[in-house]
């Protein structure tokens, strides 16, 4: 016994000394004069503060994001690193991140990494000359109102962010292979920064590859959605309930690459009309244009049901359904549950619509890679959905999201043709929000274009 608890003793320490990596700096700012020499602010409107364990970084120039930087000596320099720390920030308008290959002679160049207050991630490649690229700017699931965790890890010209430990985003680039650091906090702003890490390591994790949840624990952790504002979307006895008025939809989303997959739900229709649709779908990412391409598998009250893109919509009956509730001639209310799937068994193969076990139709019309999925409820419904799961591969098993994120809000976009003109200018701020707007009423320069699910298109504007 004591030699079989030794030999597995030694395959521990074999296995993390693998796994090692290397602290190429590190600050919890547990030591205010020692944080004191580690950073430096070069303009007047960057202010640092030691207290409490953490350092607060107050910004009050009204125009200019400012940084306090770290300097590392050449040969600590690392072109395969990992960057982490938190970031809570005062208000939802505020933005605050990092700097890293950060080159402060002449303009401070380096990819600008950061959060907004409103749960956007941000990207900008800043050059030599002080002019800026956005490389990305979406919104994510997994950022909360409160302190958030933004790692930024990096090697040869891939880099991938991560907020509170869960995969956000990939970019490639290779303009600038390595450098300094810097805290970064967007005009006025004040934000408190803690924990900051860096290693030599490089994170592998990659976007996930299932998503399930019960609606057990009561939040939206993970989730995006989009459709009609206003409409009512609440954890209700451990199921996700959605009610519709007139002329309102919804679509709640889950971001994930899926292509050959596994998606299922149970339904409920508690209300409304038999006549419209409710159920499952798939979305990709929009490519230049404002529409978000969709398909979507749902059923009626009435007993029918379609596999659809927007636009083609055919309702075909079929007693399998279970559909709306039953009232029965003494006044009682039967609730039917329907379990529905979607199954894609290969790369160029059919959507498969499953009704209750039953393979009600197979489709052919997604003409577009797979970037989210979810449930979509059409207007005029009260509906009850519980028990989601989308996975790559052909089990349809998935571990339930045991995320709790104190503070975070399923965040609701906008689909269609309102997004187009959802314009945002380089710091992120929201510039205009209806489609009323047209170039002419914005002035010339380079411009955000959100998306619902992967934002973000650079506008060129003549
Ligand atoms: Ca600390
Ligand atoms: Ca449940």
């Amino acid at each position: 016994m004591r030699k079989y608890i030794f030999v597995a003793g030694m395959m521990v320490l074999a296995l993390s000394a693998g796994t090692m990596s290397r602290t190429l700096f590190s600050d919890d700012f547990s030591d205010e004069a020692a944080s004191n020499q580690l950073w430096i602010s070069n303009v007047e409107s960057v202010k640092l503060q030691f207290s409490n364990g953490t350092c607060t970084v107050t910004n009050t120039d009204t125009d200019y994001s400012g940084i306090a930087s770290h300097t590392f000596s050449e040969n600590d320099k690392s072109s395969v690193f990992t960057l982490s720390g938190k970031i809570t920030l005062e208000s939802a308008s505020m933005a605050a991140g990092f700097v890293c290959c950060l080159s402060v002679s002449g303009a401070a160049q380096g990819y600008y990494i950061s959060i907004r207050g409103d749960g956007m991630v941000g990207v900008t490649k800043i050059n030599s000359s002080g002019s800026g690229e956005v490389v990305l700017s979406h919104s994510s699931a997994y950022l909360t109102s409160g302190t958030n965790e933004l790692k930024v890890s990096k090697k040869d010209d891939q880099f991938t962010i991560f907020c509170n430990g869960h995969f956000d985003a990939r970019f490639t680039d290779d303009d600038f292979a390595e450098g300094n650091i810097a805290l970064l906090v967007a005009p006025k702003t004040t934000a408190v920064f803690d924990d900051i890490l860096m290693t030599d390591d490089f994170d592998t994790t990659g976007p996930p590859t299932c998503f399930a949840d019960d609606f057990n624990d009561g939040d939206l952790v993970g989730w995006s959605s989009f459709g009609s504002e206003g409409v009512e979307v609440r954890i209700d006895e451990s199921t996700l309930r959605i009610t519709t008025a007139k002329e309102q939809d919804h679509y709640q989303v889950v971001d994930l690459p899926l292509k050959e997959f596994v998606m299922r739900v149970v339904v409920s229709l508690h209300g409304g009309t038999t006549q419209n649709l409710y159920g499952l779908f798939i979305c990709g990412t929009p490519e230049g244009t404002a529409t978000i391409p969709l398909a979507g598998f749902g059923i009626t009250g009435g007993r029918s049901f379609a596999a659809f893109s927007v636009g083609q919509t055919t309702l075909s009956p079929n007693s399998h359904i279970r559909g709306a509730p039953y009232v029965s001639s003494t006044g009682d209310t039967t609730f039917y549950k329907d379990t529905l799937e979607v199954i894609k068994r290969n790369a160029s193969g059919d959507y498969f619509f499953i009704v209750n076990g039953d393979t009600l139709t197979k489709f052919a019309g997604v003409n577009f890679d797979v970037t989210g999925a979810g449930m979509f409820c059409l207007d005029s419904l009260d509906v009850v959905f519980d028990d989601f799961v989308a996975a790559e591969g052909t089990t349809g098993e998935c571990p339930v999201r045991h995320l709790s994120l104190s503070g975070v809000q399923s965040r609701n976009l906008r689909i269609g043709g309102r997004v187009d003109a959802r314009l945002f200018d380089l710091s992120g701020r929201l510039i205009a929000r209806e489609n009323a707007v047209s170039r002419a009423d914005v002035v010339p320069g380079v411009y955000l274009r959100r998306d619902a699910i992967r934002p973000l298109f650079l506008i060129n504007q003549q």
